[in-house]
């Protein structure tokens, strides 16, 4: 084949997260090439391998790699999510959304570029899903949830409906948040809690009840 005619796509960051991408990718069957970028060239799994590091971006680009995704993940902090996205769309790649096969996701679902969706992650009607988001394996968004920018839902999360949740905040595995519940930015809630209240900007908190402990 034509290598201006292949279908390329950059993973940039090699751990875990990017493995779970990459399964997904793979089942997908929609790209020619699949390539690493990590300072880490033992990085990653799955027959796919490092190409590059980060500095390496604009040479891949001319190179025929037009479109990236971000793939190390976030617990607490964001901020490297955040850089490594500013820094492939300054460059002009082009930014996908990914959705695994096994996810459900219903008419009327919003999902914007870099945003992921792991495996058997339900997202019901009128979910509004931000930038960079990840919806991790088997996350339930009920109807009508807004999601912000860099916002991850672990792993067995649920939101029932009409939940919001503010830029780079991040809701631990098996939590499940009432109904209508808003949850500020910045946010961390702890594994397992069960949110009945709303949730202030930049708080940790975590139980059943969920609890503030720290502002
Ligand atoms: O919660 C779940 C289910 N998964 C977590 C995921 C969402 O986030 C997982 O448990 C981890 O907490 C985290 O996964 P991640 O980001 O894949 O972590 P780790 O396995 O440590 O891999 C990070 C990778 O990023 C390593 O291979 C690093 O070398 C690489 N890395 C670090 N800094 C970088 C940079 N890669 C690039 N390209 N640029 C960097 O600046």
């Amino acid at each position: 084949m034509n290598s201006m005619a292949e279908k390329k796509i950059l993973l940039l960051g090699g751990g875990g997260h990017c493995r779970s991408v990459l399964d997904c990718l793979l089942s997908l069957e929609q790209y020619d090439q699949i390539g690493i970028v990590d300072y880490d060239d033992t990085a990653c799994a799955l027959g796919v391998r490092v190409v590059g590091v980060d500095e390496d971006l604009p040479r891949l680009l001319q190179e025929g790699w037009t479109e990236a995704f971000v793939t190390v993940g976030s617990v607490g902090s964001t901020d490297l999510r955040r850089r490594l996205f500013s820094t492939v769309l300054d460059l002009g790649f082009l930014l996908p959304s990914i959705v695994d096969p096994s996810a459900i996701l219903a008419r009327g679902v919003t999902l914007s570029p870099g945003a992921f969706v792991g495996k058997r992650a339900v997202i019901n009607t009128g979910c509004s899903i931000g930038t960079g988001a990840i919806i991790n394996t088997g996350a339930i968004l009920e109807h009508d949830c807004i999601l912000g920018d860099f916002v991850h839902i672990s792993p067995g999360a649920v939101l029932c409906g009409q939940a919001t949740v503010g830029n780079d905040s991040h809701i631990g595995a098996a939590s499940v948040v009432r109904q209508g519940i808003r949850i500020g930015s910045g946010v961390l809630i702890g594994a397992g809690s069960v949110v009945v209240k709303d949730i202030p900007d930049y708080a940790k908190a975590y139980g059943n009840p969920c609890r503030v402990v720290k502002s």
